[in-house]
């Protein structure tokens, strides 16, 4: 029976099905291993269940003991993992993609929509009682009608340009390479991003971290942007330079921002919290219990399949 670590606590129904197929090393205190615990916590592991706060970078993988053959990521991105490491030492990494778009892309309009109709200022003062309707009170910015930059058109993004495009937005897109014309919904693509930026009066960043995109949204592309932007991101805080948009909202360069993800969570840029006009929640993306099941199930169906064949077709190094 192979034996694996499993980094963090998951749904019942998820572990009960990882302790029928393996000897299997559950964490039930959810706690979060130093890389120096989960290190030991390996030892003689065939594979690792890990999670996007365990920090897989290339000294922690240099570390793993020899047993390791698999990290099979509870999450579509993989930016906790040096995926060349893994590479250099024969361990393949894996993630979680499809099941969990549906899901992120309801975040990802919850924020475009929190930040437009300034939910953070509204929830506020409904809870403190002390509001007063009248014609001009916190007025915010229709969707209708408005132009949606979409930053990175995967499964996400294409989710989050379908459901904004009921709601009346005009979609515009960047992405490496222009999508057919059936998988375009009509939106417009834009070869550069500072084609795409210009015409942006909401961007949802929805592109995966990369060396590519770590801090791509920084003070020279955020001028690009029409002045009382809306900026949006359900990716991962990496690809934004906080001190560059906090200081945009301090301008009112951007008007408002929605945001599920940070640099460095769980700590997010103090900046931030000074912003009435800033919509934050706490890395929700996939957060339902139908979508959480379905991640791990494919993770463990990941483990399985690398298992049985060797190979893994989510396999991502
Ligand atoms: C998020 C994620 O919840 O799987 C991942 O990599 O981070 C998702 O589950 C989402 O991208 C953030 O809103």
């Amino acid at each position: 029976m192979k034996k694996i670590l499993v980094t963090r606590k998951l749904l019942q129904s998820n572990e009960d099905r990882l302790k029928n197929l393996y000897d299997v090393r559950l964490n039930s205190n959810d706690e979060l291993y130093s890389e120096k615990k989960l290190i030991d916590m390996s030892e003689g592991c065939d594979g690792i269940l890990s999670a996007l706060t365990d920090n897989l970078d290339a000294k922690t993988i240099n570390n793993l003991p020899e047993s390791i053959k698999i990290l099979s990521n509870f999450a579509v991105g993989f930016g906790n993992i040096d995926l060349d490491a893994a590479k250099k030492r024969n361990i393949i990494v894996t993630n979680t993609p499809d099941v969990l778009t549906d899901a992120t892309a309801e975040i990802g309009i919850l924020l475009i929509l929190g930040a437009c109709r300034r939910a953070s200022e509204g929830i506020e003062s409904a809870r403190a009682s002390n509001w007063k309707w009248s014609a001009d009170y916190l007025i915010g910015k229709q969707l209708t009608g408005t132009r949606l930059g979409i930053l990175g058109m995967g499964r996400i993004g294409k989710k989050i340009a379908k459901i904004a495009k009921s709601l009346g937005m005009i979609i515009h897109y960047h992405n490496r390479s222009q999508l057919s014309t059936e998988k375009e919904y009509d939106a417009t693509y834009h070869k550069d991003l500072k084609s795409l930026l210009s015409i942006s009066d909401v961007l949802s960043i929805c592109c995966p971290a990369s060396k590519e995109t770590s801090n791509m949204i920084n003070k020279e592309t955020l001028e690009f942007l029409p002045r009382g932007a809306v900026i949006t991101n359900v990716a991962r805080g990496d690809i934004v330079d906080d001190e560059a948009l906090i200081d945009a909202l301090n301008r009112r360069k951007v008007y408002a921002v929605g945001l599920d993800v940070y640099k460095g969570e769980p700590n997010l840029n103090p900046g931030y919290l000074k912003h009435k006009s800033a919509f934050i929640l706490p890395h929700l993306g996939s957060a339902t219990k139908e979508t959480r099941t379905a991640m791990a199930n494919l993770a463990i169906d990941n483990l399985e399949e690398f298992f049985k064949s060797g190979k893994c077709k989510n396999k991502v190094n």
